[in-house]
Order: structure tokens, then C-alpha cells, then sequence
């Protein structure tokens, strides 16, 4: 038996049934997926073909009814606003021509999207008759489709950007002034360093050899000084910093990365960075995370594995994030992170053979900031792997995309997760998770999702396989892109909902500055509910959303200004290393119900 069962005792959790009775064996795809649709009629004859099918272990078998199932559901599902309870589901474009691998919302309510140069041909052209010619190109030397696009949130509308070399499962941060800098990526691209500036015409300009050293599944982080820290990669044990910082090599060694690699799987990629209250990064890799004073390189704290042990990194894809940080004035600012979801030991082997083990289906909640830090397990409603997770921005966390079983990896994953579940931080242990209604894509390997600026989640991406696949595969090559609306943004709430009047977009904020925000709200105001929040936009790819940050700036005063309109005064965040230099999304929270958030920059 697995080491989890030890620890749910303890904690009151209790393995899913479909961990404990069909322990490694393949599951029947849609076992998971069906029974949260909508159309009713036909569940229980599904049902009960779900059971008898239960035993089947052959792919074949089980890819047909499968298939057809899809096909039923794609055929009653409207291409348009979904209503009822605990979210909505909104199709936005049925295909912008390439698959969201990576995204990141700019501050011009634009968000760039990229996948691959090596996928062959994608189905969006690039503009005026251009191709690339690339001769070290793995899979077209002559390509004149686009691996990269810009979506405009305000008009729903796309264009072509042009990526010069592979972009494959890399990473990135927007810097203070706004800029998107990504880094490596595969092939001709592992070294590079691609700027993207936000303006209405503006496309990817390259820096060869932008890196010290070659980087395929790292993680950025914005650091405190303005400068973006890499950390990792695939056979990189080590981490830099862009700009370069000088010196012999440029890249500074992490040992923490070559310990929790596991052999032949490596469990050690794409690791968790965030920027703790005190300047250093909390770096969580596999199953368990360090204290790293990069300036010094030196690892400040070691803290204790995730109970069970079980891995959390890719390709044991778990997710997670830095909660909303709170009490920014006091003296010790605390900091919790929650890991959420993965695959158990053994996995990714199991799946590299067929056999798609359930997910897990624990949280992993630590107090960072602790002199003596232990995680505290949660069960989640469902298994999930290949989650992502997002904060919304009245604080609490949408966990989004995935799959029940399997890894990350080509073709590794099985039973999607097509329900979010929203996990309140501030509730009591037991009482944080909300199922949420589901969505009819899977999003399985390869997708994303991030905060859009009017509290929407934006979801795209699934692509599990090496080049687009349309047809005859479990889960098609998705090119669509999606919105979530979490329940906030019901119709019923709108009297309840803040409208940011002050300040304007784009203000410019300082540290520890008092801050009156101006909002209306047109029906009763219930003022000790009222809050000011801000978010800083994510780069997210393989489940993991980096640079994601949220700063819950409370209330001290709030005054009514007559006419509806409301003042609530507050102190930005007192220093950089609670909120870096740049662009964060600011939020009146009435009663939990967002405003449309406004951009502003500290500085
Ligand atoms: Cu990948």
C-alpha cells in the first residue's frame, strides 16, 4: 500500500475509490468524464456501460465508445454561454490556429500565446506571405505558418506573431517595464532570449545566446532588483540570471536540483519558485522545497517532503501557489504556499507502459515564513494531474485542466478532470474545496489557463502529442480558447459588484503608499466587506503559472462619497520583495465579487 494511507489517517482523508480498487490498473477514459455532463438523459445507460467496461485494460476497446461519447456531447454542447451554478463555461474561439502552450496577459489586455516551431505546420498563416527558412528546424526548414499569436481580450480577436526558433517547453516573466522576456526552449531555441513589448503592432525580437546555458522546462522568477532569475532546466542543475550578471560562467550551481531529479524520470523540472517576504526564493522540486539566497547561493532552509512523498513536478505534474499574502504592514509578513494534485512514485514509468495510475488527489499547505514549517495534507475532491492553478482576485484558487490519471508526457494521460474546483484559503481545514461545473474539452497535456484584467479565467491548449492530431486520437489537438466565469460574475451579483473610478489605468504607484481607491457600486454596500487587491499576471505553461502573486491590501477606511461612490483608503506594499517593480492587476473586492481590475505599476 501506498505511504499516502499512513498519512490520511492522521488527517482524517480517505483514499478515492478509484485509487484503492483499481490501484495501478488502466481506466475506462471516460469513467471520470462522464458523469458531470449535462445532458441527463442518457447517464444512467452510460453508467452502467461505464461499470462492466471498468474491466477492460486494452486501449482499443475503449477508444471507440469513447470517441462516440465525445462526438454527443461536442454535437448537444452550444458554442455559446453556458448558465448555472459554480461558474460558467464560455467557448471563445474555436480554433486560433495554434494550441496555448504558453501564455501571459500583458498590460494592454493582450495576451501572448505560443507553442511550438517543431510541431510541423500549424493552422494559423503567417501575415503577408512570410515563411521562416531555417535550416537546423527539426520538422519544416521552410515553414510559413505562425507558432505564436496575440489575442486581444476586448475585441475576441487574434493575430499572427512571428517566433523565430523553437519556444518548446520553456518559460518566461514580464519584466518591471512591461516586457515579456522568454527564455530557451528546444533545438536552435535553447539559448535564446525572445523580448516581446506590448503595442498594437509589436512582434518577438531574438537574442542568440541570451543564456549561459542551454534551458528546456525552467522556471523564471521577477526578482526583487528588477532582474529575472532562471532556475533549472532539463540536465541543468543549476540557475541564472537575465541580464546576465558577469562573471566566469553566468550560471551559479543548485545541487537541490541533481537530489531531486529521480533517476531515468526526473520528477525535478519546470520546480515551483516563489519570491519569499524576505527576499529569497522558496524552490519546490519533486516533493519537497528550499530556502534559496540566490544572491549568495546558498540555501538558507531546508524544509521537510511533502507527506507520502509522492512526486509534484514535471512530469509528475502537480501545481501550485504562493496563497494571498496578507497584513502587509506587520512586521513579519507570513507566506503560505499550496502544492495541489501530481502523480504517485511510479507513475511515469507505469505510463510509459500503458498503465495509467490515478492521480493524486491531496493539496500540500505550508507556512513558508514558519521557524519550524510543516505541511498540512487537504484532500481534494478529485484526483487531478496536470492541474493549473489560479488565483482569483478575491483570494481564492481556482484549480483548473488536467487529468485523473497518467503523467504529463505524450500520450500519458488519461481520464480528464473537466470540473475547476475553487479552494478558499480562509475556510477551515475541511471546508475550502467547491466543485465547479465542468467544462466539455479536456485539457489535457500542454494547456493553460490564466487570470484575465474583467475576473475571467482564460483556458486554452491540450496537445499530448507530438505534432497536431486531429483525429483518431483519445484527446485531439486543442486550438480552441475558452473563458471560465467563475460564479462572481453572475448577472445576479452585478448590484453587488465594485466599478473602479480612481486610480486610472496605468497609474504609477509607490512602496508604502496611501492609496484612496474611488469605486461605485449601485446596490447596498456593506463596508466592512469591502477589500483592495492586486495581482501580478503569470507566465503559465505545464501547469505551473510563474511570477503569480497576490497582495491582498485590506481596507483601513472606507467613506462614502455619496452617489454610489465609495472611497477605500490603503497602503501599497511597503517593499520589493513583497511585490517587484512592474504591472499588477488592482481589484475592489465587495462581498467576494471582484471589480474589473485596473492596471497599475509600483515602483
Ligand atoms: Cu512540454
Amino acid at each position: 500500500m501506498r505511504a499516502e494511507a499512513k498519512v490520511s489517517l492522521s488527517l482524517s482523508l480517505s483514499l478515492s475509490p478509484s485509487l484503492t480498487s483499481q490501484g495501478f490498473k488502466a481506466r475506462h477514459p471516460a469513467t471520470q468524464a462522464a458523469p458531470v455532463l449535462p445532458p441527463t438523459k442518457t447517464k444512467p445507460k452510460k453508467k452502467k456501460k461505464r461499470k462492466k467496461k471498468k474491466k477492460e485494460t486494452t486501449m482499443t476497446r475503449s477508444l471507440i465508445p469513447y470517441f462516440l461519447f465525445w462526438q454527443l456531447i461536442l454535437l448537444f454542447a452550444k458554442p455559446t454561454l453556458t448558465d448555472a451554478a459554480g461558474g460558467r463555461w464560455q467557448l471563445l474561439q474555436k480554433s486560433i490556429g495554434i494550441t496555448a502552450m504558453h501564455m501571459q496577459l500583458l498590460k494592454n489586455d493582450r495576451v501572448v500565446i505560443f507553442d511550438r516551431t517543431d510541431f510541423g505546420s500549424s493552422n494559423l498563416s503567417l501575415p503577408n506571405g512570410q515563411c521562416r527558412n531555417d535550416p537546423t528546424e527539426t520538422a519544416l526548414k521552410v515553414d510559413c505558418t505562425a507558432h505564436s499569436a496575440e489575442y486581444d481580450v476586448a475585441t475576441n480577436t487574434y493575430r499572427a506573431l512571428f517566433v523565430q526558433t523553437d519556444v518548446w517547453c520553456s518559460s518566461g516573466s514580464v519584466m518591471a517595464d512591461g516586457r515579456l522576456i522568454q527564455t530557451g526552449g528546444f533545438n536552435d531555441g535553447e539559448r535564446r532570449v525572445r523580448t516581446f513589448t506590448p503595442c498594437a503592432a509589436c512582434d518577438w525580437q531574438e537574442i542568440e545566446n541570451g543564456l549561459a546555458a542551454r534551458r528546456w522546462y525552467a522556471t523564471n522568477h521577477i526578482l526583487p532588483d528588477g532582474r529575472q532569475i532562471v532556475i533549472g532546466g532539463r540536465r541543468q542543475f543549476n540557475y541564472e540570471f537575465y541580464p546576465k550578471t558577469g562573471g566566469p560562467s553566468n550560471t551559479y550551481s543548485l545541487p537541490f536540483l541533481v537530489q531531486t531529479n529521480d533517476a531515468g524520470i526526473e520528477n525535478n523540472l519546470y520546480p515551483f519558485v516563489f519570491l519569499n517576504v524576505d527576499g529569497n526564493l522558496f524552490v519546490f522540486s519533486n516533493n519537497r522545497a528550499v530556502l534559496l539566497d540566490y544572491a549568495n547561493n546558498k540555501i538558507l532552509k531546508t524544509y521537510p517532503e511533502i507527506p507520502g512523498g509522492d512526486p509534484r513536478c514535471y512530469p509528475s505534474t502537480g501545481s501550485a501557489v504562493l496563497l494571498p499574502m496578507k497584513n502587509l504592514q506587520a512586521k513579519f509578513v507570513e507566506a503560505e504556499v499550496l502544492v495541489c494534485g501530481g502523480a504517485p512514485k511510479g507513475a511515469y514509468t507505469q505510463a510509459t507502459k500503458g498503465n495509467f495510475v490515478g492521480a493524486l488527489n491531496t493539496c500540500a499547505r505550508i507556512k513558508i515564513t514558519d521557524p519550524n514549517p510543516q505541511w498540512v495534507l487537504e484532500k481534494m475532491p478529485q484526483a487531478r494531474v496536470m492541474g493549473d492553478m489560479t488565483l482569483l482576485p478575491n483570494g481564492n484558487v481556482l484549480i483548473i485542466n488536467g487529468a485523473g490519471a497518467g503523467t504529463a508526457g505524450w500520450e500519458h494521460g488519461r481520464n480528464p478532470v473537466l470540473n475547476p474546483v475553487i479552494y478558499r484559503p480562509e475556510n477551515a481545514l475541511g471546508s475550502r474545496f467547491e466543485l465547479q461545473n465542468p467544462t466539455t474539452i479536456p485539457r489535457m497535456y500542454h494547456s493553460t489557463a490564466i487570470l484575465l484584467r474583467d475576473g475571467r479565467v482564460l483556458v486554452g491548449g491540450s496537445n499530448p502529442h507530438i505534432g497536431y492530431e486531429f483525429t483518431k486520437v483519445l484527446f485531439p489537438t486543442e486550438l480552441s480558447l475558452e473563458a471560465f466565469h467563475p460564479s462572481y460574475l453572475d448577472a445576479q451579483f452585478s448590484n453587488l459588484r465594485p466599478q473602479i473610478v480612481s486610480p486610472a489605468s496605468q497609474s504609477n504607484l509607490g512602496y508604502g503608499q496611501k492609496l484612496a481607491v474611488r469605486f461605485s457600486v449601485t446596490g447596498t454596500l456593506a463596508q466592512n466587506l469591502v477589500s483592495v487587491t492586486m495581482v501580478a499576471p503569470s507566465f503559465t505553461t505545464h501547469s505551473f503559472s510563474m511570477n503569480q502573486r497576490l497582495l491582498v491590501l485590506g481596507a483601513e477606511k472606507v467613506t462614502n462619497l455619496g452617489k454610489s461612490t465609495y472611497e477605500v483608503r490603503v497602503t501599497t506594499p511597503g517593499f520589493e520583495n513583497l511585490a517587484p517593480s512592474g504591472y499588477y492587476l488592482l481589484f475592489v473586492v465587495h462581498r467576494e465579487i471582484p471589480s474589473r481590475g485596473t492596471w497599475v505599476k509600483i515602483q
